[in-house]
């Protein structure tokens, strides 16, 4: 079953390999439901390298790893699926190439890339940003109400991205999302496991006002 409570998407740019890879696992300890590793300035042997390390680290608390972008390395690691956006491969391709077992997200920023993404066998969909950003990303806001529209217009599972945390995270009261998707609320947090622990209580708060 695919869980989107607490989606941690991994930035690794500017801290030590070490010092990433622990934060990945304490995010796991912490309760990070799905991983993404998305890496925009790694040779494609780095990445694949780093994959190969995070999945070691996901394997053992049996949360599912998939890879932004790239089709070829999730196919290498072994990872349980992958996410491209709209300058992707569409995710019909990315869904021949993998097949059926595999987790395929999209991102979709209209309530016809969503419809398009679920038509061509996406599993879920990764919508915002709803906050600016820190991170490195091309992307523009994206109105809660759109992303209200776009979960009411698709029957898969829809998660907001893009500036959340803890803290400011009330704003999706009410809006049939599936969770929350973050990176600097974990990657960057001073404890890792305890800022998961506590995106995953708000996530499944905000989770319970769905209607
Ligand atoms: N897509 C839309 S916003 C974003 C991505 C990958 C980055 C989210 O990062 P943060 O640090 O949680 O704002
Ligand atoms: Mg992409």
């Amino acid at each position: 079953m695919l869980d989107l409570t607490v989606y941690l998407v991994t930035d690794s740019t500017g801290i030590d390999e070490s010092i990433f890879l622990e934060k990945i696992e304490l995010a796991c300890q912490g309760g990070v439901t799905l991983l993404q590793i998305r890496e925009k300035e790694k040779t494609s042997r780095d990445f694949y390298h780093l994959a190969q390390k995070v999945k070691l680290i996901s394997d053992r608390y049996n949360i599912p790893l998939l890879i932004n972008d790239r089709v070829d390395i999730a196919a290498a690691v072994d990872a349980a699926g992958v996410h491209v956006g709209q300058s992707d491969l569409p995710v019909a391709c990315t869904r021949a190439i993998l097949g059926s077992d595999k987790i395929v997200g999209a991102t979709a920023k209209t309530v016809e890339q969503a419809q398009q993404a679920a038509k061509e066998g996406a599993n879920y969909l990764g919508v915002g940003a709803i906050y600016p950003t820190t991170t490195k990303v091309k992307t523009v806001l994206t109105p809660v109400r759109t992303l209200d529209d776009i979960c009411r217009s698709v029957s898969i599972p829809v998660v907001a991205i893009g500036g959340l945390n803890a803290n400011n995270c009330d704003i999706l009261k009410g809006i049939p999302i599936a969770g929350i998707s973050v990176v600097s609320a974990i990657m960057k947090a001073a404890d890792p496991r305890s800022a998961t622990e506590e995106l995953r209580e708000k996530s499944l708060e905000l989770l319970s006002t769905r209607h």
